[in-house]
């Protein structure tokens, strides 16, 4: 279609201005322009003609700006040839086709325009890609593009656009407006999502460079068609404060979507394009959006727009005599569609000024151009006619219905912004902005969602610490406290009973060095919740902190169980050594020592039991058997406290060497560990998410730390398990608490073999559980090891005075070295050594029946005292049968062999045995001492060995006397 518009000059202006309007109107032409107004009749008038493509469709996705534009240009030809005062005795003549925006049919139209008769003066073109376009070809024709609806910020480029000129502002106008509201509203973070056009492209990279140089952060998304992935996309990367530049149809699906997916309401707000129609959001029904227009209104709400001002609303008339408010309804009446569904309607008066400025610039070159040359004589070669045309367009400045018109060297039109917001379906005026005096003009009227300000431009992220929680850290504070003041009352009472035998034989400056020990680690849980939850911790002292705690729990543990390690260690050395005195003959005498212990130990990990349990029995036998036996007070003797502090301070030693090394190699530093988000509790309304901390406390080389200190623990506590059991049965008389020791060895050995990996290796950054675990143990092993070394302590000396105490004193050397089971292996010994009197007595009773048939066989009177048997009947109950033969062997226990030759000369000493008895019984100290002694001397713990000691003289050639059948053989023999 190429409609040509021709206007008639002489047709009554429908809306007149006033008489003193028009002459004030018609003053300023004649002073500008110079003309006499004259009228000219019709077929007088030369036509100027002007090409023009409208946008009547968005087509794929554009800009349908010819739908209100067009009627707009229209309405400018008909006033400009109506007009006297502009163009006078020439008529302006229109030829326009349709473009669709689309720049392919752009060009196709275009050179319908050039190669078809008339010659185009002047090109009229909206929209950017079409713009573009022709602008680029224009200069080969020598031609001036005027677009009326074109804002890509590219146009603004003489070299590639050297014959343009705009009455539509660069949409860059709008970005100082954008970034100033962005600051007021205090956003640092933005996200834009736009399509893929040059126009929005370039509009889109002004705005970054604006923002960045205001500190505000741009993101920026790009989509082609279908912005599903792109809007996606923005609800990843948590966008807030989202801009779109793109087309009205683009705007309708990313609407859509970011109804779908949820990115609307309270937390987001949406600037778009403010020339868009105000109804814009409903689905057009061809569109096919999968949205309704409840869906889309309530996606829109409250979002925000800038546009350039392009209509004024100043109430003096403008160069055609309307003011900008009378454009709009003559407009209005002009169209036949509803003006907010109209595309183009708010940029009509750019269209309407862009012919007025076109007019005023022919008039201009009417002017200026030699005598006897005219416009009419315009080819698309004529450099004269054009760069004079040229000149004067881009002189050209007046008061249009869109305000006032002037463009820049750049071609540009130089105008205000307006903010509006989408309140109720309806656009309110928020403000101006004018950007080069840098001026807002804010009334104040936006609304937020529910009311609460502008929403923040991302999710808050706020750190949240994880801390030990307020009850666990109080429970363990207060259970340490109780264990610091326990501690400190075992001292004093340690100090106070000093002068009680249990004290004094129990190492008291040891277990004082035990108690120091208990309190440090005690105090050592204090420190090692920190941070707590309410607590926090300054971080410049962190460093601090974590080698504290660290150094703290190490020394408290090194005092507390150094102390008990001591005693065992110490108990097992002097038995060793002690035995090996007593057993200097033996082969094996390193046997006993702790190294050997070690090795059996080592032994033990790789699995050799078989050759451990035979070494362990050797070690015990060889440590405590002969020594138990034979020299049971040689152990008793006062030790020496330097003894235990040796120990204690090497340990100690060892302790401040690591601490001080990594101090200075390798100090502990505040490392962060951070979690991924989570969300707040539910009650919370602000928009954040809570970033889980960590604080801990790392070195360069934490893991060769670690390894070395509980090495080194483990290796100690595996040790001292190892000593407490190997002297468990033995009680000296200055560390008469060697078992509680003992057992509160096992007690902390065992935990802390537990606890230490499971703490640094397997729940190392769960804060409650580690600090739970942690406090657990150093708790259960301080109370442990107290209540074990002191409370039996306190209830002997609140249950047997200090008298009781004293005498028993004077027997502890012989108990003391007595164990429990020795006791009960005795008591056994004597109960079987009864077993066997009686069989004596039996058999007595058998050889006195049997001498008295003898007697009578042989007619002998009992009386007698000769013959070969001789009854001596010494002792009454007792019976010495003695054989014809000398009785050397009658003493003599080693005489075995000999005996075991000659049955008949076997002597039954009865009496001695009776004799040991009695003895036993009389007493108990000393016969247990004795009996214990005798039966480890010769065998160690071998009952059956022990009996033929008892009964050494009644051994025959079988060598067991407790053998029946040998025993009644023998007896028949005599018989
Ligand atoms: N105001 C309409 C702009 C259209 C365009 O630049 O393509």
């Amino acid at each position: 279609m190429n409609d040509a518009v021709g206007g008639s000059r002489y047709r009554a202006h429908p809306h007149p201005p006033t008489g003193a309007k028009i002459f004030a109107f018609l003053l300023l032409i004649n002073v500008v322009y110079g003309n006499g107004v004259t009228r000219h009749r019709r077929d007088d008038l030369k036509e100027l003609h002007v090409g023009a493509l409208f946008p009547m469709e968005a087509g794929a996705g554009g800009w349908p700006g010819g739908v209100a534009c067009r009627p707009a240009v229209e309405m400018a030809f008909e006033d400009v040839n109506n007009d006297p005062r502009v163009l006078n005795g020439y008529v302006f003549k229109l030829h326009h086709h349709n473009s669709k925006c689309q720049p392919g049919l752009a060009a196709k139209k275009i050179f319908e325009l050039l190669y078809k008769d008339p010659v185009k003066l002047i090109l009229l073109s909206g929209c950017s890609p079409v713009t573009t376009m022709v602008a680029e070809a224009a200069p080969v024709w020598n031609l001036i593009v005027l677009s009326y609806g074109a804002s890509s910020p590219a146009l603004s480029n003489r070299e590639r656009f050297p014959t343009l000129f705009r009455t539509h502002p660069s949409a860059n106008m709008q970005n100082p407006t954008r970034c100033k509201l962005f600051e007021r509203f205090k956003w640092k973070k933005i996200t834009i999502i736009q399509s893929v056009e040059e126009v929005f492209t370039s509009t889109a990279k002004d705005l970054e460079e604006q923002c960045r140089e205001r500190g505000i952060r741009v993101e920026r998304q790009s989509f082609y068609g279908d912005p599903t992935d792109a809007v996606k996309t923005l609800v990843r990367q948590d966008a807030r404060i989202i801009l779109g530049l793109f087309y009205v149809t683009e705007a309708r699906r990313v609407l859509c979507q970011a109804y779908k997916h949820g990115l609307y309401g309270r937390k987001y707000v949406w600037w778009f394009i403010g020339w868009y129609a105000d109804t814009w959001y409903y689905p057009p029904p061809e569109e096919g959006l999968n949205c309704t227009a409840e869906q889309m209104a309530e996606a829109a709400a409250y979002h925000f727009t800038t546009e350039n001002i392009m209509l004024s609303r100043d109430s003096k008339p403008a160069i055609s005599g309307m003011t900008g408010l009378e454009f709009q309804k003559r407009l209005t009446e002009m169209i036949a569609t509803d003006p907010a569904n109209a595309g183009g309607f708010p940029e009509a008066p750019l269209a309407y000024d862009a012919v007025w400025a076109m007019a005023l610039a022919f008039n201009c070159t009417l002017n200026s151009l030699p005598k006897g040359m005219d416009l009419i004589d315009f080819d698309y070669n004529n450099t004269l006619i054009f760069e004079h045309l040229f000149k004067c367009v881009k002189d050209t400045q007046f008061k249009g219905v869109s305000g006032q018109v002037k463009f820049s060297d750049l071609g540009d039109r130089i105008a205000r912004t307006q903010i509006e917001q989408l309140q109720n379906g309806k656009y309110v005026l928020l403000g101006y902005y004018d950007s080069v005096k840098h001026e807002l003009d804010w009334f104040g009227n936006e609304i937020w969602h529910d009311g609460r300000g502008p929403p923040t431009d991302s999710t808050i992220v706020k750190e949240s610490l994880l801390t030990v929680t307020i009850e666990i850290y109080t429970i363990v504070v207060i259970l340490a406290v109780v264990a610091i003041i326990a501690s400190l009352g075992l001292f004093v009472f340690n100090v106070q009973y000093s002068y009680r035998s249990v004290i004094i034989q129990s190492q008291p400056q040891c277990n004082n060095i035990l108690i120091v020990g208990c309190a440090l680690c005690s105090i050592s849980l204090v420190l090692m919740g920190l941070p707590a939850e309410g607590i926090t911790f300054p971080r410049e002292f962190f460093s601090i902190l974590c080698h504290s705690r660290i150094s703290i729990l190490m020394i408290g543990f090194t005092f507390a169980y150094g102390s008990m390690f001591a005693k065992v260690w110490i108990v097992h050395r002097m038995s060793a050594s002690e035995n090996q005195e007593l057993a200097a003959i033996s082969k094996d005498e390193e046997d006993g020592s702790p190294w050997e212990s070690i090795r059996m130990l080592i032994a033990a990990m790789v699995g050799r039991q078989a050759l451990v349990a035979a070494a362990l029995r050797k070690i015990s036998t060889h440590a405590y058997g002969s020594l138990v036996a034979r020299r049971p007070c040689i152990l008793n003797q006062p030790i020496p406290p330097a003894k235990f502090y040796t120990v204690i301070a090497s340990l100690f030693g060892i302790d401040m060497l690591i601490i001080l090394v990594w101090i200075v190699v390798d100090p502990l530093q505040r490392k962060e560990q951070r979690f991924s988000l989570q969300d707040p509790p539910a009650d919370t309304e602000e928009d954040i998410k809570l970033l889980p901390i960590l604080e801990l406390c790392e070195s360069n080389h934490q893991e060769m730390w670690i390894a070395l200190i509980l090495g080194y623990k483990c290796l100690l506590l595996v040790f001292g398990l190892f000593l407490a059991y190997e002297s468990r049965n033995l009680k000296l008389r200055y560390i008469n608490d060697s078992r509680f020791v003992g057992l509160s060895i096992y007690n902390v050995a065992i935990l802390s073999l537990v606890t230490g990996p499971v703490v640094t290796l397997l729940i190392p950054s769960r804060g409650d559980a580690n600090f739970a675990f942690l406090s657990a143990t150093v708790l259960l092993c301080t109370y442990f090891s107290m209540g074990l070394v002191f409370v039996p302590k306190i209830v002997h000396i609140y249950r047997v005075t200090q008298s009781k105490d004293e005498a028993a004193l004077a027997n502890a050397c012989l108990r003391s070295t007595i164990s429990k089971s020795d006791q009960l292996r005795f008591e056994q010994l004597m109960k079987e050594n009864s077993e066997l009197k009686k069989q004596i007595d039996i058999r007595e009773n058998r050889i006195a029946e049997c001498r008295k048939i003898l007697e009578r066989r042989l007619g002998i009177a009992p009386e007698s005292s000769s013959g070969a048997l001789q009854s001596t009947g010494s002792v009454p109950g007792k019976t010495e049968i003695t054989s014809t033969s000398p009785p050397s062997f009658a003493t003599n226990n080693n005489n075995n062999s000999s005996g075991c030759q000659n049955d008949e000369n076997s002597t039954i000493e009865a009496y001695k045995i009776q004799e040991d008895t009695v003895s036993s019984s009389e007493d108990a100290n000393q016969n247990f001492e004795s009996g214990t002694e005798r039966a480890t001397q010769s065998t160690g713990f071998n009952n059956t060995t022990m009996l033929l000691d008892f009964n050494e003289d009644t051994n025959t050639g079988h060598c067991s006397d407790f053998d029946d059948d040998s025993s009644i053989t023998s007896n028949e023999i005599l018989l």
